[in-house]
C-alpha cells in the first residue's frame, strides 16, 4: 500500500514493512515525513501487524532532513513529531539501517526501539558541517543510549561512525549477517516471539549512568571549542542541549522545544547559511560545460615530472588512489631525493599507525622514478612539477612531445604560469591542460583544473574525473597570471601590505585574520609556504607594474636578510620548530620603509583590517567572473574553502559578501578609493549587481 508516493506500506508475516524510496539519497522531504507519519499510525492501528520495521529502498537509509527545503515556509508534518509517532507506535519498531543514516535519518532510527544494520552502514550526526545540530530529539535521544563522550564526538565532528563502534556504544543492536530486509524482519519476529516489546528511546537513561564522566566530558569539549570554535554558534548549542538532556528536572518534552529552538535559531544563522552553501557549492563545481558534450578518456598509468614538494605530494595523491606512478627527475641524486620525499609520506604513515609497512610497501610496488623519458611510453596522463620557470617547463614539454604516446594527457601544475604559451610550444596543445594541486599535494583537497584555448573537451573531462578518483574537489578555472585562487590571493595580500605599511604590524593583521575565522593570517601563510616563491613572482611582474600602482617593499626587504619563513627558522616571525614568535627586527624593517616614504602610522581596528582584506579579495573576485576565469561566484568560493583556509561558517568570499550586503561591500571600496582610485577601483560587475539589486546567488542559478 502506497502511503504517498514516496514511502509504501506491506504486512509480511504480521510485520509491517514500511519503506522509503526517495532517490538520490532518501532525504526527508514532506512527502517522505507524511509518508512515515501516515504509515507508523497506520500500523499501529493495523492488528494484522505486531511490529515493523523502517527500511529504505537504493542506496542509503535517509541521509538527513532535506536540506533543499531550508530557508523555505516549514510544512508539517516537523521531523520531530515524526520522531514522537514512531516513537510512540504501539508495537515494537525496528530501523533497518544500510548505507548512510544521518542527522533526520539517523533521528528517524534513534526514536525506533530497536535498529539493525547492513554491516557496511554508518551512522552519523553530521548537521554540524552545516552549522546547524541535531533538530529532531538526536541531542536529546543519542545521549540517553550512549552518554555523553560518544555523543559529542558524533555531534562536533560531524562524521559517521561504523557499525562496530555503533554496537560498541549501544545505538546499533544487530548487524546483519545477510542481506538485510529479512535480517529485520526475523529480528522483528524474534521480537515479537521473544516478547521484548516497545522499548522507547526517551525513557532511557543508561547514558546518564556515570554523571561526573558525563559533565566532565562536556566540560573538556567547552574548554576545547573556545579556543578552536570561537565565534560559532552551533557546537556550543550542542554542549547546552546534551547539558539539558540529562537534567532531571528538565522533563524530555521540554528539552525537545528547546532543542528545536536552538536548531532554529542556527537554522536562521549566517554561519549555517555560509555552510549550506558550501554544501551544494562543492556539489556544483564538476557542473561544467564540457560535461555536456565529452566523455572521459581511459588512463590508468600515471606519471609526475619533479620529485620536490609538489611532485611527491602530487605522486602520494596518485598512489593513495591506487594508480601507478613514475617519476621522471633530472638526475640521480634528483630521483633519490625524489623517491625518498615520497617514501618519508608513508614512513609517517606507518609511524602514526595509520597504515602498515606491508600496506607501505605494497603501494610503493607501484612507484618508479628514474631520469629516462623512455618510461613514459605507455603512460596515460603526466603531471609535470618542475621549478616555476617557463623556460623549464618548455625544455621538459619539448621531451614529453617526444616521448609520450598519442592520446595521453600533458598536464602541469605551475602556479602562475601561461599554460597557452607553454602548450603552444608543443604539437599537441589540444592535450594540455592545468591541474593546479595545493601544498601539501596528498593532503589539500583542492585542485583548480586550468582550461587552455586549445584544450579539448574530454581533456578536460578526464581532469574532472581524476579529481574525483583523487578524492579532490576541481574548480574549473581559465587561463590568467595565478588563474582564481593565487590571482585573488595576489591581490588581498597587497591590501593586507598597504594595511601594514600604513600603520598596523603584520601580527595584527594575522590576528584580525584569525579573528575572522582563518587558521591563520597572510604572513604566517607566507613563511609557511615560503617567502622566496611571492618574491620570485614580484620580481617576474616588476617589468610590467603599472606605474600608478602602489608598491610596499617591506616583504623584499625580508627577502633581501634570506627570511623565507619556517624553512630558513625566520621570516615575518622567529621560529623554533613550527612555532613563530614576533620579530621585533621586522618592525623595525616596517618603520624604516614608513619613514622613508614619510608615511606617519596610523591605527586600524581589527574590523577595518578584515573589511579592506575581503573587500580586496571580492572586487577581485568580481574581476575574475568578469574575465571569465571562473564560471561562477560558487567557483570562487569553493576554492577559497578548499586552498586558502577560509572559514567555512563564513560560505566563501562571494557569499560572504550576499550575506553583508553587496552595497555594502561597494561603499566601503568607493570610500577607499579616496585614498588610492587605481587599487580600490570597483569592479564594474560589483556596481552593476548592486545597481539592478541582484546577489551572487542569483548569478550562481544563472538569473
Ligand atoms: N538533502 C537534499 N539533497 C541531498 C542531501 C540532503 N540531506 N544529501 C545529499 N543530497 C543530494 C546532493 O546534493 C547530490 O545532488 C545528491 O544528493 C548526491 O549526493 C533535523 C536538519 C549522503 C554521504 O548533512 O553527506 O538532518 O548534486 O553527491 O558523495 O537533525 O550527500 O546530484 O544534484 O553528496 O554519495 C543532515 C548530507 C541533514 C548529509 C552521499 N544530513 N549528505 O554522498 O553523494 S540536516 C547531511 C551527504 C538534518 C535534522 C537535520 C552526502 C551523502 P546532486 P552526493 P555522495
Ligand atoms: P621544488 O623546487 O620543491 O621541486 C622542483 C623539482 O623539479 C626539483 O626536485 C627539481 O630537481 C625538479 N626539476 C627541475 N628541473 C627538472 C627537469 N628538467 N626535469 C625533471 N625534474 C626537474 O618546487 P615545488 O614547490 O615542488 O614546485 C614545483 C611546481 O609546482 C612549480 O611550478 C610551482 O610553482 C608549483 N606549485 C608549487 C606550490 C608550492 O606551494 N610549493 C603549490 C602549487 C604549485
Amino acid at each position: 500500500m502506497q502511503i504517498t508516493d514516496v514511502v509504501s506500506l506491506e504486512v509480511e508475516d504480521g510485520i509491517g514493512v514500511l519503506t522509503v524510496n526517495n532517490p538520490p539519497v532518501n532525504a526527508l522531504g514532506q512527502a517522505v515525513r507524511q509518508g512515515l507519519q501516515d504509515g507508523i499510525r497506520a500500523a499501529g492501528a493495523n492488528a494484522a501487524i505486531e511490529a515493523v520495521v523502517i527500511i529504505a529502498e537504493g542506496r542509503t537509509f535517509p541521509a538527513g532532513a532535506d536540506i533543499t527545503e531550508f530557508g523555505k515556509p516549514p510544512q508539517e508534518p516537523s521531523l520531530p513529531d515524526v520522531c514522537q509517532s514512531i516513537e510512540d507506535c504501539p508495537k515494537p519498531v525496528v530501523a533497518a539501517l544500510h548505507g548512510t543514516a544521518l542527522g533526520g535519518g539517523f533521528e528517524i532510527a534513534l526514536s525506533s526501539h530497536y535498529r539493525i544494520a547492513d554491516a557496511k552502514a554508518r551512522v552519523g550526526l553530521p548537521e554540524i558541517n552545516l552549522g546547524l545540530l541535531p533538530g529532531a530529539s538526536g541531542t536529546q535521544r543519542m545521549p540517553r543510549i550512549a552518554g555523553a563522550g560518544p555523543s559529542l564526538d558524533m555531534m562536533l565532528s560531524g562524521k559517521p561512525i561504523s557499525m562496530a563502534r555503533a554496537r560498541e556504544i549501544g545505538v546499533v543492536d544487530d548487524v546483519a549477517e545477510g542481506p538485510l530486509r529479512p535480517a529485520a524482519l526475523a529480528y522483528a519476529r524474534k521480537l515479537v516471539t521473544m516478547g521484548w516489546g516497545r522499548r522507547p528511546t526517551s525513557e532511557r537513561r543508561e547514558g546518564f549512568a556515570n554523571m561526573s564522566e558525563y559533565s566532565n566530558a562536556i566540560a573538556a569539549r567547552r574548554a576545547e571549542l573556545e579556543e578552536k570554535a570561537k565565534g560559532q554558534m552551533a557546537p556550543f548549542k550542542v554542549l547546552e542541549c546534551l547539558t539539558m538532556a540529562a537534567d532531571p528536572k528538565i522533563p524530555f518534552a521540554e528539552a525537545m522545544k528547546a532543542e528545536r529552538a536552538a536548531f532554529l535559531e542556527c537554522l536562521a544563522s549566517d554561519q549555517s547559511k555560509g555552510m549550506i552553501h558550501a554544501f551544494f557549492a562543492e556539489r556544483q563545481t564538476a557542473k561544467i560545460p564540457e560535461a555536456r558534450t565529452a566523455t572521459p578518456r581511459a588512463y590508468d598509468r600515471l606519471a609526475v615530472i619533479g620529485g620536490g614538494t609538489m611532485g611527491a605530494g602530487i605522486a602520494v595523491s596518485c598512489l593513495d588512489a591506487g594508480l601507478p606512478v613514475v617519476m621522471i627527475e633530472r638526475d640521480d641524486d634528483s630521483v633519490a631525493r625524489g623517491r625518498e620525499n615520497v617514501e618519508k609520506v608513508y614512513d609517517r604513515n606507518v609511524q602514526k599507525g595509520r597504515i602498515s609497512a606491508d600496506q607501505k610497501a605494497r603501494i610503493l610496488e607501484n612507484f618508479s622514478a628514474t631520469t629516462d623519458y623512455a618510461a613514459l611510453s605507455d603512460v596515460d596522463l603526466v603531471i609535470e612539477a618542475v621549478f616555476e620557470e617557463m623556460s623549464v617547463k618548455k625544455g621538459v614539454f619539448a621531451q614529453l612531445d617526444a616521448a609520450m604516446k598519442p592520446g595521453a594527457i600533458l598536464a602541469t601544475n605551475t602556479s602562475y604560469l601561461d599554460i597557452d604559451e607553454l602548450a603552444s610550444t608543443i604539437s599537441r596543445p589540444e592535450d594540455v591542460i592545468g591541474l593546479h594541486f595545493f601544498s601539501p599535494a596528498n593532503i589539500m583537497k583542492l585542485l583548480e583544473i586550468v582550461v587552455p584555448e586549445k584544450v579539448t573537451a574530454d581533456v578536460v573531462v578526464t581532469s574532472f574525473d581524476l579529481a574525483k578518483r583523487l578524492g579532490k574537489v576541481p574548480v574549473r578555472a581559465g587561463v590568467c597570471d595565478g588563474f582564481i585562487g593565487n590571482r585573488i590571493l595576489a591581490t588581498y595580500r597587497k591590501a593586507a601590505d598597504y594595511v601594514m605599511e600604513d600603520g598596523a604590524s603584520p601580527y595584527e593583521i594575522d590576528a584580525a585574520i584569525r579573528a575572522f575565522g582563518y587558521p591563520m593570517g597572510p604572513y604566517q601563510v607566507s613563511d609557511l609556504a615560503g617567502g622566496d616563491i611571492g618574491w620570485a613572482t614580484r620580481k617576474r611582474k616588476s617589468a610590467t607594474r603599472p606605474p600608478e600602482e602602489r608598491y610596499v617593499e617591506i616583504a623584499d626587504r625580508i627577502c633581501e636578510n634570506g627570511w623565507f619563513g619556517q624553512k630558513t627558522g625566520r621570516g615575518y616571525y622567529i621560529y623554533e620548530g613550527r612555532k613563530g614568535s614576533e620579530d621585533p627586527d621586522v618592525l623595525s624593517i616596517v618603520d624604516a620603509e614608513r619613514a622613508k616614504k614619510g608615511i606617519v602610522a596610523r591605527s586600524f581596528t581589527p574590523e577595518d583590517i578584515q573589511n579592506r582584506y575581503l573587500a580586496a579579495m571580492i572586487n577581485e573576485g568580481c574581476k575574475v567572473l568578469e574575465d571569465g576565469i571562473a564560471l561562477r561566484p560558487l567557483d570562487i568560493d569553493v576554492t577559497f574553502l578548499y586552498g586558502y583556509g577560509f572559514p567555512r561558517w563564513r560560505g566563501g568570499p562571494m557569499k560572504f559578501a550576499d550575506m553583508v550586503g553587496l552595497d555594502v561591500i561597494l561603499g566601503r571600496l568607493n570610500e577607499y578609493a579616496k585614498e588610492d582610485a587605481h587599487f580600490w577601483q570597483p569592479a564594474p560587475l560589483l556596481e552593476r549587481l548592486v545597481a539592478e539589486g541582484r546577489s551572487f546567488d542569483d548569478m550562481n542559478k544563472g538569473k
